[in-house]
C-alpha cells in the first residue's frame, strides 16, 4: 500500500488540524476500515469541544490576513494546489477507491474533479466582478463589489471523500475564506491525506495557518459548525435527513446553508431515443459508484411502445457488469461503503416487493473469495410504480424501478413526482420532446440533460438541486457568489447631499 505512505498516512493520525499544526482531540478514534477488503486502514483521532474552539480561534486570526490576499494571489495558491493533485493523482485516487470502495477509474475521476476546480478557481480568481449601476443622483457613482464571508464549514459525504470538499473550499479561498473541513465519519483519511497536500503548497507560499483546518469526527463535531455564529456559511453535502438538522440549526441563528442532499434521478427513454446511448446511460447512471451518488439514476421512466425491448436490453447489460475489487480494473461494481448500507440495501429489495414492485434482476449480497468485507452487493432492477414508497425515497444502493408512461406530459409529470429534485435527464432525439422536457414545465431539477446520464456533471455548471435536494448550488458557474457578502457603495463626489427618491430635507 505505497500510495498510503506516499500521501503521509500513518496508522494513527492526529484527525484535528489547522495547517501544519496537528491537534491532539479527544480519546475517541475513528477507525477507517475498507469496504473493499474489510481490513484496517488507520484510524484518527477526533475533534472535542476544545480543540474545536482553538481551530474556530486559529482559523478566525487567519482571516484577517488572509483577506488582504489579492484574490489572484490567492488564485496562484490554488493552482499550485492543482499541480500537487496532478503529482498526487495516482496515489490519492488509489486512497479513494481503497477507502470509499468505487472504481479505480472512478477514483482517479474524482481527484480530476479537483484538478478541474483548481484550474477553474485560479481564473475565477481575476473575475470576481460586481456590477456598476447608474445612480439617480448627480455626481454620484453605484457599484457593488464582494467581498469574503469569513469561516466556511464544509461537511461532506463518504461518496465524494475528497471531491466536493474542493468543490467548495477553492472557490471559497479564491474568495477570501477560510475553510474548517468535517470529513464523513466514513472516510476519514482522504481528508488527512488532502491536508497534508495543501500544507505543503500553503507552507511554500506561507498562507497562514488556519487558512485550512479539518475536524474529523462524529455528528456532534457538525452540530457545533451549524450552532456556531463565527461560522456564517456551512455548506454541508449528505442525506436529506443531515440536511435539514443543519438547515434548521444554522436558520436558527440566521447564518447561510448550502446544501446540496439527496436526490432521486430518472431518465426518461423515449420511443425516438438512440437506445444504445440510453442504456448505456443508464446503466453507469444506476450501477456506478454502486449506486451511491447523489446523482445515481434511480428511475428510467420508459415509452411503453420500448419497454419491453428496453427491458431486455437491460438484462443483458446487467449479466455483463463484473462485480469485485474496484482496484481492479476489470471489474465494473465495488462494494457499498459498509454493513449498514447493505442493511438499507436489503430492506429496500423487500419493502420494494411488499409494495408490489416485481424484480427483473434480483439483488443479493455476494460471498465468498473476494467478497470477505460483506459489503459486495448485486445491482438488481424491479419494475415498481412511481407513488410506491420505497420509491419516492432515496435508497444509497444501485437499485433501479423501471415505470412506463404513454406521454411526455405524463413522463414529465412522474419524473417530477418524488420530493427530491436534483439531476434528470431525458434520452430522445426528438426535439420538440427535448425542448418541453427543458421548458418551464418541463423538469423541475437542478440539472436536466438531454443525451446524458443524470450523473456525471462537470464541474464548470452550478451543482445541485431544488425541494428536499436543498436549493444549493455548488462549483461551477456563478457559484462563487454563495462564498461571498455583496456590498453595493454609492459615492457622492458632488458640493450637495441630493437624497434619493427626491426627498426634501432641508433645515
Ligand atoms: C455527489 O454524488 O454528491 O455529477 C456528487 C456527478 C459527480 C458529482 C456527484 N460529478 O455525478
Amino acid at each position: 500500500m505505497d500510495f498510503l505512505v506516499n500521501l503521509g498516512i500513518k496508522p494513527i493520525n492526529e484527525g484535528v488540524s489547522t495547517g501544519k499544526n496537528w491537534i491532539p482531540g479527544s480519546s475517541e478514534k475513528i477507525e477507517s476500515f475498507s469496504p473493499v477488503d474489510g481490513k484496517l486502514i488507520g484510524a484518527v483521532t477526533t475533534a472535542d469541544a476544545t480543540s474545536y474552539r482553538k481551530v474556530v480561534n486559529t482559523a478566525q486570526a487567519a482571516f484577517i490576513e488572509w483577506r488582504k490576499w489579492p484574490a489572484p494571489k490567492r488564485g496562484e495558491v490554488v493552482r499550485q494546489i492543482g499541480e500537487a493533485l496532478r503529482a498526487k493523482k495516482d496515489d490519492l485516487g488509489k486512497l479513494v477507491s481503497y477507502e470509499m470502495g468505487k472504481s479505480l477509474q472512478e477514483g482517479y475521476g474524482e481527484v480530476q474533479e479537483m484538478i478541474d476546480i483548481c484550474d477553474f478557481a485560479v481564473g475565477l480568481s481575476r473575475q470576481l466582478h460586481g456590477l456598476t449601476m447608474h445612480s439617480e443622483r448627480p455626481g454620484h457613482r453605484m457599484y457593488e463589489q464582494w467581498h469574503p464571508l469569513g469561516l466556511v464549514g464544509i461537511i461532506s459525504a463518504f461518496n465524494f471523500p475528497v471531491a466536493v470538499w474542493s468543490w467548495n473550499t477553492m472557490l471559497a479561498w479564491i474568495c477570501g475564506n477560510v475553510c474548517i473541513w468535517k470529513p464523513s465519519e466514513k472516510t476519514p483519511l482522504c481528508s488527512i491525506a488532502c491536508q497534508n497536500i495543501v500544507n505543503e503548497v500553503f507552507e511554500k507560499n506561507q498562507v497562514p495557518e488556519g487558512v485550512s483546518s479539518i475536524i474529523n469526527g462524529g455528528r456532534n463535531v457538525g452540530e457545533w459548525m451549524s450552532n456556531d455564529p463565527a461560522v456564517p456559511l456551512v455548506s454541508a453535502t449528505g442525506s436529506t435527513r443531515m440536511g435539514k438538522a443543519v438547515g434548521a440549526a444554522v436558520g436558527a441563528r440566521l447564518g447561510r446553508a448550502l446544501l446540496e442532499l439527496g436526490g432521486n434521478n430518472a431518465i426518461i427513454i423515449s420511443k425516438d431515443a438512440d437506445l444504445n446511448i440510453a442504456i448505456t446511460g443508464a446503466l453507469f447512471g444506476a450501477v456506478g459508484t454502486a449506486g451511491q451518488r447523489c446523482t445515481t439514476t434511480r428511475r428510467l421512466i420508459i415509452h411503453e411502445s420500448i419497454y419491453d425491448t428496453v427491458k431486455e436490453k437491460l438484462v443483458n447489460a446487467y449479466k455483463q457488469l463484473k462485480i469485485g475489487n474496484p482496484l481492479d480494473s476489470a471489474n465494473h461494481v465495488g462494494p457499498l461503503i459498509d454493513k449498514d448500507a447493505v442493511k438499507q440495501y436489503l430492506q429496500s429489495i423487500e419493502a420494494c416487493k411488499a409494495q408490489g414492485g416485481n424484480f427483473i434482476i434480483e439483488g443479493g449480497v455476494l460471498e465468498g473469495t473476494g467478497y470477505e468485507s460483506g459489503c459486495y452487493v448485486k445491482p438488481c432492477v424491479a419494475e415498481a410504480e412511481n407513488h410506491y414508497p420505497i420509491v419516492q425515497h432515496e435508497t444509497f444502493a444501485p437499485i433501479l424501478y423501471l415505470l412506463k408512461y404513454a406521454n411526455i406530459e405524463e413522463a414529465i409529470s412522474l419524473q417530477n413526482g418524488v420530493p427530491q429534485g436534483l439531476s434528470s435527464s431525458i434520452m430522445t432525439l426528438n426535439l420538440r420532446e427535448a425542448e418541453q422536457f427543458l421548458s418551464a414545465a418541463g423538469s423541475d431539477c437542478g440539472i436536466a440533460n438531454v443525451n446524458i446520464g443524470t450523473s456525471g456533471a462537470e464541474i464548470g455548471g452550478a451543482f445541485g438541486g431544488e425541494k428536499e435536494t436543498g436549493g444549493g448550488r455548488e462549483s461551477g458557474s456563478d457559484a462563487w457568489k454563495n462564498y461571498m457578502r455583496r456590498q453595493t457603495n454609492t459615492i457622492n463626489y458632488s458640493t450637495q447631499l441630493p437624497l434619493a427618491q427626491g426627498i426634501k430635507f432641508d433645515l
